[in-house]
């Protein structure tokens, strides 16, 4: 049986404005610009929601915002405070998954199938990393969670600011067929103008367009239009720092000798890394164990596999890789496990068993 995925879209609200007011309060509730001086050739780079209501926006002209907007506070960025908070911002999502994927200074991807705690509902995850973000940076931030990036991403857009919104695997194609195209992932205004110009505004349209019709128009995205239509996005969560190796090691509180106490330890650690792996959709090929002896002597037994490491032979490879130490034999105080050779898997869906509808 295919889960589906639990992914979590975090987009911090009107990112560098925020920053500005929080560190100068004397500008809450009025109108914030950052970006070029109004005298300027500069743009908008964001408005606060203030700002907003005058019609300001990213990427206008400072000049324009200053006609539609003079009472407005006008600010230079300041990038090195941004960059900062956003290293914090991306600290906090760390802890509620290893898979997280930033797309730019205030807004990333989190796969948090693999997260068990808040009773392994992405929903109460997601309000946990709201309140960690406003109790620890006195920031707010909105979060879309759903079962692909293209709906985690539309759905953090919902209830902006401070918003939480859940799109679940039972409305998600509901929800598409509603959806103008212009919202969706990739389509940009050329591509929107030519759909409205074949009659599709939106999902329900694309649905009555053939994936070879829609090829044919829009070449190979006809591909990605067909799957997006129907509420399908396979983007894995791409976790940035590309790793050469996963692992685990403790250190016994006493030196142990007994060889099935020590195979147990390993298996446990065999099983985190193995849902880790399946976690960031990557496959591992080689397998080492490592062993260090209460006089500190160090022993490392490895094995490499054509095939990926599955979870019915790795059990039995590390038994073997133990076999081969003098375990059993000797105290040992360190025990590790370390998979590498690491590749992305081609799957579209994560397979894990760990999802429930109920408890989205
Ligand atoms: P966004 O997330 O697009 O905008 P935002 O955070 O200001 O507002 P919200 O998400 O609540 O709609 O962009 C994040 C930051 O990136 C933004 O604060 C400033 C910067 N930025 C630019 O410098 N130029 C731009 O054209 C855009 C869109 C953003
Ligand atoms: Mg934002």
């Amino acid at each position: 049986m295919i889960y589906p995925r639990k992914i979590i879209h975090i987009d911090m609200d009107a990112f560098y404005a925020s920053v500005e007011e929080r560190d100068n309060p004397e500008l809450k509730g009025r109108p914030v610009i950052v970006g070029g001086l109004p005298n300027s050739r500069g743009v908008v780079a964001t408005a606060n929601y203030e700002a907003r209501r005058y019609g300001v926006h990213s990427a206008m002209p400072a000049a324009q915002a200053y006609r539609l907007c003079p009472f407005a506070e006008y600010l230079r960025p300041r990038f090195d405070v941004y960059r900062e908070t956003s290293r914090q911002v991306m600290e906090i999502l760390h802890r509620f998954s290893d898979c997280v994927e930033a797309l730019s200074l205030d807004e990333a991807y989190l796969d948090v199938s693999g997260n068990m705690d808040y009773q392994g509902s992405a929903t109460l995850i997601a309000r946990a990393i709201k309140d960690a973000i406003i109790k620890e940076l006195c920031l707010t931030a909105s979060a879309g969670v759903s079962y692909n990036k293209f709906l985690a991403k539309i759905a953090s857009g919902l209830n902006k600011p401070d918003g939480l919104a859940v799109i679940r695997p039972k409305d998600g194609p509901d929800f598409v067929r509603n959806l103008p195209v212009g919202q969706f992932h990739g389509i940009g205004k050329a591509t929107e103008a030519k759909m409205k110009k074949l009659g599709i505004h939106q999902g329900a349209d694309l649905l009555n367009w053939s994936q070879n019709a829609l090829v044919l128009h829009f070449g190979k995205a006809g591909y990605w239009y067909a799957l997006l239509a129907k509420g399908e996005d396979p983007r894995p969560v791409r976790h940035h720092r590309q790793r050469q190796s996963l692992g685990h090691e403790i250190t016994f509180a006493h030196d142990i000798t007994d060889m099935e106490t020590i195979l147990e330890e390993l298996m446990r650690q065999i099983d985190k890394i193995m849902a880790k792996l399946a976690v960031r959709n990557w496959l591992a090929h080689t397998v080492t164990i490592k062993i260090k002896y209460g006089d500190f002597e160090q022993a490392t037994r490895s094995k490499t596999f054509r095939q990926a490491l599955n979870q019915k032979h790795i059990r039995s490879t590390i038994r073997e890789l133990l076999q081969k130490t003098k375990v059993g034999n000797r105290p040992v105080r360190l025990v590790g496990v370390t998979v590498s050779g690491l590749e992305e898997t081609s799957a579209m869906l994560l397979q894990t068993p760990l999802w429930q509808d109920r408890i989205f």
